[in-house]
C-alpha cells in the first residue's frame, strides 16, 4: 500500500459552519419559533428550545473548541430577527452581540464568514406574506445595510443567502418549512424575490466594503437518471436545472430561466466574488406521472449506498467531485460551506469525512479553484423540521444539561486541518476502512 499525504494549499480555510437559529436558542420572534409551536411540524414535536445557547454565551466555549483543534475559519449567521424585531425598530444590543462574537472569532484566529439570511425571518416579514411579497427584498436590504455597517470592521466575507433552492423548496413545495405552502409557482416567485435580496445585498456590501467578498452558498445535490430511458433522464436534468442552477446561473447572467420562462433581473448579473458549495448527497431520479406534488419524480438513493443513521443521507463522496465541476463552470473561486452527515455515534462521520475530501482534493487537482472547507458542524444543533433527530456536530450535545460530548472525528478533524492535509495515518487511525479508498 502506497503511503502518502494528499496536502491542500497553503492559506486553505478550515472550518465549521453553523446557523443562527440552529444554535443560538430562545429566539421568540422569528418564523421558526412559532412553527415549532405549531403541532407536527417538528420531527417528534421537539422545539429548538435553547439549542447551544449560543445567545446564553455558550459561544465562547464552542469557539475555543474550533480553535483549540486547529480550525482557522467559522462561519455563522446572524438573525434579521433580533436585529429588527420590529420594522421601525433596530436592537443596538443584538448587534453588540454579534459584534462581541466575530470578534470572539478573531480573538482565537478564526476567520469569520458571516451568512445574513439562514432559512429564517422576524414575524413581522411573514406577517407581510414572506418572500412572496415582492417589498421584502428592500427591506433585506436595509436590514443589510444596518448589519453591514456595524459588522464590517470584523468581517469581509459575506454569505448573502444559504440555499435559497433548499429554502423556497423546503418552504414553498414540500411544506416542511414555514409557511407549509406546496405550489412549485409560488416557490419560483419566492427564488425571484431571493434573487433580487441577494443582488441588493450585493452591491450593499461593496459601496461600503469594496474588498469585501461576497456569495451565496449553493446547495448543490447530484441527481441522476434512476434508468436509460427517456422521462428518467429528462425529470433528471429538470431537477438539475431548476434546483441547482437556476439561482447562481441567474447571478452570473441576470436571466432567471425555469425552462418554459425566462425573467431578466439584470441587476443580478456579476453579483458572485465566490461561490459557496454545501454538497450531502446525490439522488437516483424516475419519472413518475402519479407524483405532481413532488414535481414528478421519485427520489430514491442506490440500493447498495451506505446510508447515514437515519436514511437521510446516502455516503456519496463522487458527488462532492461534481458539484465542484459544476460549480467551476461559473468561473469563480469556490469555498465548500457545508459538508457533513448525520451519526451521533460517529460510525460513518470519519469515513465520511475523508472520502469527501479525497474527492475534493482529485478534482482541485484538476485546476479548480477550491479555498476553504467548512465542516456542517461544530456541535449538534437544531435540524430543522427534524428536530433533535439528526446530530451533525464534531461534538454532540445533550439538549438538557447542554454538555458536549467530544467525538472522535472532532480529534480527526483536527490533525487533518493541522497538517492543511490527509495523511495516511490519519486515515489508518480513525477510518482504515476507507485505506482502499484514498490509498489503494
Ligand atoms: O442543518 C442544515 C443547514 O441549516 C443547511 N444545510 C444542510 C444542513 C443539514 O441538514
Amino acid at each position: 500500500m502506497p503511503r502518502g499525504t494528499y496536502y491542500f494549499p497553503d492559506g486553505f480555510l478550515w472550518g465549521t459552519a453553523t446557523a443562527a437559529h440552529q444554535v443560538e436558542g430562545r429566539n421568540q420572534n422569528n418564523t421558526w419559533y412559532a412553527w415549532e409551536q405549531e403541532e407536527g411540524r417538528i420531527a417528534e414535536g421537539h422545539q429548538s428550545g435553547l439549542a447551544c445557547d449560543w445567545w446564553g454565551g455558550r459561544w465562547r466555549e464552542d469557539f475555543d473548541r474550533a480553535a483549540k483543534t486547529g480550525q482557522n475559519a467559522h462561519r455563522l449567521s446572524i438573525a434579521w430577527s433580533r436585529i429588527q424585531p420590529a420594522p421601525d425598530r433596530w436592537d443596538e444590543s443584538a448587534l453588540d452581540r454579534y459584534r462581541e462574537m466575530l470578534i470572539g472569532l478573531r480573538e482565537r484566529k478564526l476567520i469569520p464568514m458571516v451568512t445574513l439570511h439562514h432559512f429564517s425571518e422576524p414575524l413581522w416579514v411573514a406577517e407581510m406574506g414572506g418572500w412572496e411579497n415582492e417589498d421584502v427584498p428592500e427591506l433585506f436590504g436595509r436590514f443589510v445595510e444596518k448589519a453591514v455597517d456595524a459588522l464590517m470592521p470584523y468581517c469581509d466575507l459575506w454569505v448573502t443567502i444559504n440555499e435559497p433552492n433548499v429554502f423556497a423548496f423546503s418552504a414553498y413545495v414540500d411544506g416542511v418549512f414555514p409557511p407549509g405552502k406546496k405550489d412549485l409557482k409560488v416557490a419560483l416567485i419566492v427564488l425571484q424575490n431571493l434573487v433580487r435580496a441577494h443582488a441588493r445585498a450585493y452591491h450593499i456590501i461593496h459601496d461600503r466594503q469594496p474588498q469585501a467578498r461576497v456569495g451565496i452558498a449553493a446547495h448543490y445535490r447530484g441527481f441522476k437518471p434512476a434508468t436509460w430511458l427517456p422521462p428518467d433522464r429528462w425529470i433528471a436534468n429538470v431537477f438539475h436545472t431548476l434546483f441547482n442552477d437556476l439561482f447562481p446561473r441567474t447571478l452570473h447572467d441576470g436571466v432567471f430561466n425555469t425552462i418554459y420562462k425566462r425573467y431578466r433581473i439584470p441587476e443580478a448579473a456579476g453579483t458572485q466574488d465566490f461561490l459557496g458549495l454545501n454538497y450531502y448527497t446525490s439522488d437516483l431520479v424516475r419519472f413518475d406521472l402519479l407524483a405532481p406534488s413532488k414535481v414528478f419524480a421519485h427520489r430514491t438513493y442506490p440500493e447498495d449506498a451506505l446510508l447515514s443513521e437515519s436514511g437521510f443521507i446516502a455516503h456519496q463522496p463522487s458527488g462532492m467531485m461534481a458539484c465542484v465541476k459544476w460549480g467551476g463552470q461559473y468561473g469563480l473561486p469556490l469555498i465548500v460551506t457545508e459538508n457533513g452527515v448525520e451519526d451521533s455515534d460517529d460510525t460513518l462521520r470519519p469515513r465520511y469525512i475523508l472520502e469527501h475530501l479525497h474527492a475534493l482534493w482529485q478534482i482541485m487537482n484538476g485546476n479548480y479553484r477550491v479555498e476553504g472547507y467548512f465542516h456542517w458542524s461544530l456541535v449538534d444543533n437544531f435540524e430543522w423540521e427534524r428536530g433533535w433527530t439528526q446530530r451533525f456536530g464534531l461534538w454532540g450535545l445533550d439538549v438538557e444539561t447542554q454538555a458536549r460530548i467530544r467525538r472522535p472525528s472532532a480529534d480527526m478533524f483536527a490533525e487533518i486541518c493541522r497538517k492543511n492535509g490527509i495523511s495516511t495515518a490519519i486515515v489508518e487511525k480513525y477510518a482504515p476502512e476507507a485505506l482502499q479508498v484514498l490509498f489503494p
